[in-house]
C-alpha cells in the first residue's frame, strides 16, 4: 500500500531517519539477496559458528555458490541462537521483531513457535519485500510487517510475550527505544536483542568502530549504554552472552567470498583488538 507524505512524516521523524531509510529503501546488496535466495529467509544481520573449510576446495565454478550457502548457514545459526533466548513462547503468544529488515527471523519465529510475528521497519521497500515472502510461504495470517516506527510502534500496550532486535539497535536511542518496549511487554515478557557495541574498557569508538558507523550511517553504543537503558526501564537481564568469537569464522569467510562488501576488514579489526563486541543481551520485563 502506498503512504501518503504524511502517512510517511508521522513514520519517520528526522532528517537522520530519512536518512537512514533512505539506505534500506536501495539496499540491493547480492551479500543480503543471494544468501537469502538459498532459501527464502532473508537476513540483514550477520553469522556465528565455524565454517566447513571443504566450501573452499572443489570445483572452482561451484564455489561461489558453496560460499553463499555456507554464510547463509551462519547467519540463519545466529537467528536460531536468538530465538533460543526469547524463553517458553506459546502459539497464542505475539512477538515483536523489531528493526525487522526483509523479515528473515520473524519467518523463523512463526515457524518455531507457531504464533503470531509483527514486524516493523522504517523502509517501506523492506516491509513490501517481507510481506511479499509471507504471503509467498503462506504464512501472512500470522505472520505480517509494518511501516512503522520501533520508537513509538502504535501497537497495543502489553500485548507482547517477547521482542527482539537483531541487529537494528545501533539505529536509535535505547533508553526511547526501552521505554516504548516496557509498554509494549506484558509483565515476564522477554527481551533479546543482539547487537555489536564498542567495549569501554578500551574507551570510545576505535577507528575501526567509527569505519562501520560511517559504512551503515549507524551510532554504535558502547556496551554500558545498554544495561543503563534496560534498568532504567524496568528490562532485567537474565543472560549475557558474548558472541565476539563465535562471529569472526563468519566474517573471515565473508572476506574471503566474492561478495566482500569492504567492512569486513573493520569488523575483524574491530573484534580482535577488542574495542568492539558482537553481545547477546536477554532480559525480562518487570
Ligand atoms: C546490517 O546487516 C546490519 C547492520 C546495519 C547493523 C550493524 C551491525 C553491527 C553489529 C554494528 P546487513 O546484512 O544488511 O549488512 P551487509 O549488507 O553488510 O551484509
Ligand atoms: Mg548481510
Amino acid at each position: 500500500m502506498a503512504m501518503t507524505p504524511e502517512t510517511s512524516a508521522r513514520v519517520v521523524r528526522t532528517a537522520y531517519q530519512q536518512a537512514v531509510a533512505e539506505y534500506w529503501n536501495k539496499e540491493k546488496d547480492p551479500v543480503n539477496l543471494r544468501l537469502g535466495d538459498v532459501d527464502g529467509l532473508y537476513h540483514h544481520h550477520y553469522g556465528i559458528g565455524d565454517w566447513d573449510p571443504s566450501v573452499l576446495e572443489g570445483p572452482e565454478e561451484t564455489r561461489d555458490e558453496r560460499i553463499v550457502e555456507e554464510m547463509h548457514r551462519l547467519e540463519s545459526a545466529q537467528a536460531d541462537v536468538l530465538l533460543d533466548h526469547l524463553g517458553t513462547v506459546a502459539p497464542n503468544h505475539r512477538l515483536l521483531d523489531a528493526g525487522c529488515g526483509r523479515g528473515g527471523t520473524s519467518i523463523m519465529a512463526n515457524q518455531r513457535f507457531g504464533c503470531r510475528v509483527d514486524g516493523v521497519s522504517i523502509s517501506e521497500s523492506q516491509v513490501e519485500f517481507a510481506n511479499d515472502q509471507a504471503r509467498r510461504r503462506g504464512v501472512d495470517a500470522k505472520v505480517a510487517y509494518h511501516f512503522r516506527n520501533m520508537l513509538d510502534t502504535g501497537l497495543p500496550s502489553g500485548a507482547f510475550q517477547g521482542i527482539w532486535n537483531n541487529e537494528s539497535t545501533m539505529y536509535v536511542d535505547l533508553f526511547q527505544l526501552f521505554s516504548e518496549y516496557s509498554r509494549l511487554l506484558v509483565h515476564g515478557g522477554r527481551y533479546v536483542c543482539i547487537t555489536g557495541c564498542y567495549n569501554d574498557v578500551t574507551g570510545g569508538r576505535s577507528k575501526a568502530v567509527s569505519r562501520i558507523d560511517e559504512h551503515y550511517t549507524c551510532n554504535i553504543h558502547s556496551r554500558s549504554a545498554y544495561f543503563k537503558a534496560l534498568a532504567a526501564n524496568g528490562l532485567v537481564p537474565i543472560n549475557v552472552i558474548d558472541l565476539t568469537a563465535a562471529t569472526i569464522p563468519y566474517w573471515e569467510l565473508r572476506a574471503r567470498s566474492s561478495l566482500a562488501t569492504g567492512i569486513e576488514d573493520p569488523f575483524l579489526t574491530a573484534y580482535r583488538e577488542g574495542s568492539f563486541h558482537y553481545l547477546l543481551i536477554a532480559a525480562d520485563s518487570v
